[in-house]
């Protein structure tokens, strides 16, 4: 194992690589035959959501989308393994503690709900009465509303998350902590500013279309392995694809399309990036601006030489404000600051910026190589400017895509899970059920842990998730939950975020989406969620639950909402016996979900209204806003390199991930195999610090308010990223991540620019 962790780099991503990888999680979970009967419902019409990405789901296309890393999240749903009150019986919460989340996760699926016991320091089974009820009166003894913390995680369904928000806001408050305040946050706020609408304005048949896509930040090969079929075709047609990631990514470069017969049978591949430019941590926003001083350069020479115009003056003329303050801040901006902030060269993004001219229609993607910094807003702000130069928001093939993490998270947001919630929102609100709705902001994720620390919070509900491993500092986490009053999480499996129990804990267990949700009369039950697209479609699972005790999550919070807010506005059960009844108050409450329950039933779903893609710009200007910001200060680079031995490092998935729980420990496009305690460094740097491949070491963290932060035990692997920023894996790396560093105006944790230095392993 020691000599071979590091092995071969796949030769391309997907291909039979993958098949192989699936066809082992499919044994692992149960046999192939129930696991590629589920498969084979995953992203259909009459199937059930793939709670791997939120990738779109194509009109057309094989019978279904075939996806290793899909295979691997529908087959982590639907284990044969159980963990039922006999794992809590048997062992303490500190016994359970010294295990991995990947160790406790393999012990399956929660079969019944439990309650803590703080004298034997174990679970107990409870009934869902006792539960419910003492829930409730601990929610109701506090004085404020407010001491109680709300966190969703971004696989909740639209009916789920919305009666969730509806009795949150009865009971009082807006503290809504989400997932998407660690992920895509800076996209919503940037994106608001810049085009009047938090999400993306593309079609997946937007890709048929593009002459030219630019894939920044990114690594669909692991992480949205469905986009990568996309992206192989338009290779294939000519479309020009341009990838900025510092770490060369094999599923960006090669990719062998398991569906199709012809390209595995002759195990060939396809070039994905017809260029690969791989910028310093950080560096993005210097690159874009550095693609848009050439495209103005070109437009001066077209000028000149009296040819066609490079810019878009149509669009620019009608739909757009601040272009002129944008111009002169390019102009002010020197090509040696953007070319050592981006660590690219003037020739690189001239080259880049040709691509990008060329093109008719282009198309940007990104997702946290982008949004995890603590330039994001302003870096996605630069990204819109640019797309504006040539009129490609609001077109056919061309647009803006943030591509979204959890399966449902956009869907979240559109129905509510909102800490600063738009009035309009809570007007319809009141309208609807005639009460008075909270109007204070809440707080997001780091607000929330804030108050947990300094004792204003009392207690944490989670709606899924694994809110102790997912967030930052870790380690001071896991003291302010286990300091509350109560700790709830509704779940599927045991994670160690259940182990951190409050005065009062428990563990509700709820169905998965890939299993059939029955109401007390034996009806199944459609939820629907919304993808990266904006598309909302129904599912409804096929398999037997994987206990006779599990609630859906609808049904869970009904009963919560009915042990501490009552009756008297909303009648919970009959809602959650019947979740049409929940989407005609989606319906009446939120513009674009006008016949809902009819519209959910065809095949695809519907398409909720994009107004910039229609290029109506619901902004203060009411344009296209161009952003005029200088660059920043200092990226992480800069800042990492005024100390000797400090790096840049920023924490990424693996091939063998999702998110915090982990399906096992080969990073295989990476080559790394059996171990995830691992920094990707360039070998200059290593050989700089008398260091070699394989050595141990503690990374240490360095960001300055005198808290001590150490990783231990993490091992070099040398590759193909740029000196000075180096990069390993998330969540191991998360005791690392500082609470006090968050992104601009998105308040997002920065997990892609943390300081650290390396220290030969304590003896
Ligand atoms: N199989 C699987 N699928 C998933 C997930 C999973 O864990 N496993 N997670 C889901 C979720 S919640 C999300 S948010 C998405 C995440 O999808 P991604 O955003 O693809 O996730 P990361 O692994 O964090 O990868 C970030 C990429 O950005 C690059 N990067 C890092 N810093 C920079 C930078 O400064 N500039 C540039 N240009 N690039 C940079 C990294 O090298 C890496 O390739 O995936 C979703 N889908
Ligand atoms: N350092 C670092 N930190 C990061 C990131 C990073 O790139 N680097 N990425 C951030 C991002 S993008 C995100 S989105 C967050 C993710 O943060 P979370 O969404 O909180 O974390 P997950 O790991 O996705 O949650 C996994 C748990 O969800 C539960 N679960 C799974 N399916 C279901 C279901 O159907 N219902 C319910 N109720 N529960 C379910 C299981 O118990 C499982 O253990 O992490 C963030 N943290
Ligand atoms: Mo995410």
């Amino acid at each position: 194992m020691d000599k071979t962790f590091i092995g071969k780099r796949s030769s391309a991503a997907g291909g039979w690589g993958a098949l192989k990888s699936c066809g082992k999680r499919l044994l692992q979970s149960g046999g192939p035959i129930s696991g590629a009967r589920t498969m084979l419902k995953a992203n259909q019409p009459d199937g059930f959501d793939c709670p791997g990405c939120a990738w779109g789901d194509p009109a057309h296309g094989s019978s279904f989308e075939f996806c290793e890393n899909g295979v691997k999240a529908v087959a982590w749903e639907a284990t044969e393994k159980r963990a039922t009150p006999d794992l809590f019986e048997r062992n303490t919460v500190s016994e359970l503690r010294r295990l991995t989340d990947f160790e406790l996760e393999l012990h399956g699926r929660l079969t019944h709900p439990l309650r803590y016991d703080a004298q034997s320091d174990r679970y107990l089974a409870v009934s869902w009465e006792d539960a419910f009820a003492e829930i409730g009166a601990i929610l109701n003894s506090f004085d404020h509303p407010d001491r109680a913390e709300f966190y969703t995680s971004g696989r909740a369904s639209n009916e789920a998350a919305y009666l969730y928000q509806l009795f949150v806001r009865l009971y009082g408050t807006n503290n809504f902590p989400d997932c998407s305040n660690m992920c895509h946050e800076a996209s919503g706020v940037a994106l608001r500013q810049a085009i009047g609408i938090g999400k993306g304005t593309v079609l997946l048949e937007d890709f048929e279309k593009a002459d030219a896509i630019f894939v920044i930040g990114q690594n669909p090969g692991t992480n949205h392995p469905r986009m990568l079929g996309d992206l192989r075709r338009a290779a294939i047609r000519g479309a020009r694809i341009v990838v900025f990631n510092p770490v060369r990514e094999k599923g960006l470069e090669r990719f062998s399309d398991p569906q199709d017969k012809i390209e595995m049978l002759r195990g060939g591949s396809t070039d994905i990036a017809s260029h690969y430019f791989q910028p310093r941590l950080g560096g993005d926003m210097a690159a874009v601006r550095g693609m848009a001083k050439a495209v103005f350069s070109a437009e001066a020479a077209a000028l000149t030489a009296g040819n066609p115009s490079v810019l878009d003056h149509a669009f620019l003329a009608e739909h757009c404000s601040g272009f002129e303050d944008y111009r002169a801040s390019v102009e002010a901006t020197g090509w040696s600051e953007i070319e050592d902030q981006s660590g690219l060269t003037r020739e690189d993004l001239e080259r880049a910026a040709a691509v990008y001219m060329a093109a008719e229609r282009v198309i940007c993607t990104w997702a946290m190589g982008v949004t995890q910094h603590v330039h994001s807003v302003a870096t996605i702000r630069e990204i819109a400017n640019f797309m504006f130069l040539r009129g490609n928001v609001g077109k056919p093939g061309a647009g803006l895509c943030p591509v979204r993490g959890h399966s449902n998270v956009q869907g979240d947001r559109t129905v509510g899970i909102n800490e600063k919630p738009p009035a309009a929102f809570l007007d319809a609100l009141e309208k609807q059920f005639g009460v008075t709705m909270p109007r204070r902001e809440g707080h997001n994720v780091l607000a929330a842990i804030g108050a947990m620390l300094d004792g204003s919070a009392q207690a944490f509900i989670g709606l899924g998730g694994n809110f102790a491993r997912a967030t930052p500092d870790s380690a001071l986490v896991e003291k302010a939950l286990r300091r509350l009053k109560l700790t709830m999480n509704i779940a599927t499996k045991p994670n160690h975020s259940h182990l951190m129990p409050g005065e009062a804990s428990f563990i509700l267990p709820c169905l998965g989406r890939t299993e059939m949700d029955l109401n007390t009369g034996g009806q199944s039950q459609l939820i629907s969620v919304e993808d990266s697209m904006s598309m909302v479609h129904g599912s409804a699972g096929i398999n037997r639950p994987a206990s006779p005790h599990l609630l859906s999550e609808v049904a869970i919070i009904a009963g919560i909402a009915q042990a501490t807010v009552g009756s008297s506005v909303v009648d919970w059960e009959e809602l959650a016996e019947d979740y049409d009844l929940i989407r005609d108050h989606i319906e009446a409450t939120i513009p674009g979900f006008e016949d809902y329950n009819a519209r959910l039933r065809k095949p695809r779903g519907f398409l909720l209204r994009n107004s910039a893609s229609h290029r109506e710009w619901d902004t203060t200007s009411g344009k296209a806003s161009f952003a005029a910001a200088a660059l920043p200060a200092e990226t992480p680079h800069q800042q990492a390199r005024k100390s000797k031995g400090r790096f840049a490092l920023q924490t990424f998935r693996s091939h063998d991930q999702y998110n915090t729980t982990v399906y096992g420990l080969d990073d295989r496009y990476r080559g790394v195999y059996g171990e995830r305690h691992v920094i990707f460094i360039h070998p200059d740097d290593l050989k700089d610090m008398n260091a070699a491949a394989g050595d141990r070491v503690d990374v240490i963290g360095e960001y300055d308010d005198g808290v001590e932060r150490v990783a231990r035990s993490f091992r070099f692997v040398p590759y193909d990223i740029p000196r000075g920023s180096v990069a390993g894996y998330y969540p191991e790396l998360n005791i690392l991540v500082p609470l006090g560093s968050a992104g601009e105006e998105s308040d997002t944790p920065t997990s892609k620019s943390i300081m650290v230095s390396f220290r030969t392993e304590a003896a």
